[in-house]
């Protein structure tokens, strides 16, 4: 995250780091918890091989917000299975969605999935979260847990420069400051774009794709969840139906 502030001194049980197996405190992407067993992330943290579902890539920690002290907080998951969207060919914004089934159920609270309220985000403010690069370029990763509130724009403000696909396209926010500065950033990938309900926190975007990290005129890309809810229940429910390896 560039331009953001500690997290620390408030809780977000269902932020989740997503790292080497045998490594829980170096970030290779985020993911946000959705239920007691499944994680949103994004698919391009997977791999671009289409149908490619590799459950041996990641190690899943929730309860993770300073990687560099040992917490007590925290809790390390083996990945289940791996859903990647089947449309998802490149990782910029379109199809960017995967869903993680952990090892074992958690009693780490989860994000809300997005209601009718979030059909149009347009101007909402939003809050990123993760261990990515504080500044483009720079891969010295923190170690505390990284928050920055950015804006969501119409989506016909969405720069069709950073983007193949069509602008504008209701799979995807795009979303930052006027000024520049404020961005999620290498690292950042498949973690929250979360924004306030009724006091709830809600699953709004995922961290997916950008040129560069707080340029001014290039805001964030952001898979649009609200756009993939139906898809994300129907592969909770067929799991449930088909039941899971032990
Ligand atoms: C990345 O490389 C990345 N500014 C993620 C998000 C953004 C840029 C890069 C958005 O994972």
């Amino acid at each position: 995250i560039v331009g953001g502030e500690d997290t620390n001194g408030y809780k977000l049980p269902w932020f989740a780091l997503l790292h080497p197996p045998a490594d829980a405190t170096t970030p290779v992407c985020s993911g946000t918890l959705i239920d007691s067993r499944h994680v949103i992330t994004a698919a391009h943290c997977f791999t671009l091989v289409k149908g490619h579902n590799n459950t041996a890539k990641f190690g899943v920690t929730l309860g993770i917000y300073n990687r560099c002290v040992k917490e007590s907080t925290r809790r390390t998951f083996a990945v289940n299975n791996v859903v990647i969207n089947p449309n998802f060919t490149s990782p910029t914004g379109n199809y960017d969605i995967a869903i993680i089934t952990l090892n074992q159920a958690t009693d780490y609270t989860p994000i809300c999935l997005p209601g009718e309220v979030e059909k149009n985000l347009t101007n909402r403010v939003g809050e990123i979260l993760g261990f990515g690069d504080t500044t483009e370029g720079d891969t010295t990763m923190p170690c505390t847990l990284q928050g920055a509130y950015i804006q969501i724009f119409a989506a016909e403000q969405c720069k069709e420069s950073e983007l193949p696909s069509q602008v504008p396209n209701p799979r995807i926010l795009c979303a930052g400051v006027t000024g520049g500065g404020v961005d999620s950033c290498q690292g950042d990938s498949g973690g929250p774009l979360q924004v306030v309900d009724n006091g709830k926190f809600v699953l709004a975007g995922i961290v997916s794709y950008g040129f560069g990290c707080g340029k001014i005129g290039y805001p964030g890309i952001y898979t649009n969840v609200y756009y993939y809810l139906d898809w994300i229940e129907e592969n909770i429910r067929l799991e449930n139906r088909n039941g899971l390896a032990p």
